[in-house]
């Protein structure tokens, strides 16, 4: 089975250090937390980035700040900024970082809308969809096309159609947000069996969901994301102490059944990026 590509979503824009005091904030906290997340075995680190108080932030100069102390610290690694931002920012605030030079190797690019829980809810309309696809082909961006239900992997189908997406996609499922898709086996296949074979997938879940998935998407040969974005405890009632230490068990799973870890370099080759 082709290598594992593990992703660290190292800080998230909702999670809060009163829910764990590890979620990085700060420019260095989000260095190192990245750099643990890396030398445990991530290729690519999910990136939001936030003020020194954790309000998140879509700045473009926080992100390139940011991505300076990770790139001192982690040469290789892929980083992959967010475009989903926060629930209530406008497009514009969102779409910044895909203006960085260099501009990155990936971003993140939501297939749809869908509800977060209470009135929250995180508005992606076709027409934005087709917005951020089109600016980050001009980029020369890939995007990692976020699914958090199902009738959003036939959104990104039928953009790819359009050819505003282009070949190899690549998704990433977000199982068991309050509104999306449920995290079970029977969700994740049937997602897992509604895109093309020559495509790939990441598998990422909300709290105590997360490692159960994500050893499915294993088995079944998608890759897989873990991070302080997703889940803050290592397992059950214990809080986790880094990312790294995230990472380092997602390692140990795959391992035990027999899947290796890819290099950023192999993440770069399995995932098709320049
Ligand atoms: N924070 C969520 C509103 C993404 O990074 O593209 C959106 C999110 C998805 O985290
Ligand atoms: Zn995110």
């Amino acid at each position: 089975m082709e290598k594992l590509i593990i992703t660290a979503a190292i800080c998230g824009a909702e999670v809060t250090k009163e829910l764990n005091p590890n979620i990085p904030y700060s420019i260095d906290e989000i260095g190192k937390e990245a750099e643990l997340a890396y030398k445990a075995g991530a290729s690519i680190i999910h990136l939001h980035v936030r003020e020194d108080d954790g309000t998140p932030t879509q700045n473009i100069d926080k992100f390139k700040v940011c991505i300076e102390e990770i790139k001192n610290r982690c040469p290789d690694v892929i980083i992959q900024p967010s475009t989903g931002g926060v629930v209530g920012m406008s497009n514009k605030e969102r779409l910044q970082p895909i203006y960085l030079e260099p501009p990155p190797e990936m971003a993140t690019l939501d297939c749809g809308t869908c509800n977060f829980g209470g009135d929250e809810i995180f508005i992606n309309t076709e027409n934005t969809i087709i917005e951020f696809a089109k600016k980050m082909n001009e980029r020369g961006i890939k995007p990692e096309l976020e699914c958090f239900d199902k009738g959003m992997v036939d959104m990104a189908l039928k953009l790819h159609d359009k050819g505003y997406i282009k070949d190899p996609m690549h998704f990433s499922f977000v199982l068991g947000v309050n509104g999306g898709i449920k995290a079970s086996a029977r969700d994740l296949t049937f997602l897992v069996e509604s895109i093309p074979k020559d495509s790939t997938y990441s598998v990422c879940a909300i709290g105590r969901h997360e490692y159960p998935m994500v050893t499915l998407s294993i088995i079944m040969g998608g890759h897989a994301r873990v991070g302080f974005e997703d889940n803050v405890y290592l397992s059950k009632g214990v809080l986790a102490k880094s990312n790294g230490e995230l990472v380092e068990k997602v390692v140990r799973i795959s391992r035990e059944l027999g899947r290796d870890i890819a290099t950023p370099m192999e993440a770069r080759k399995i995932l098709g990026l320049n």
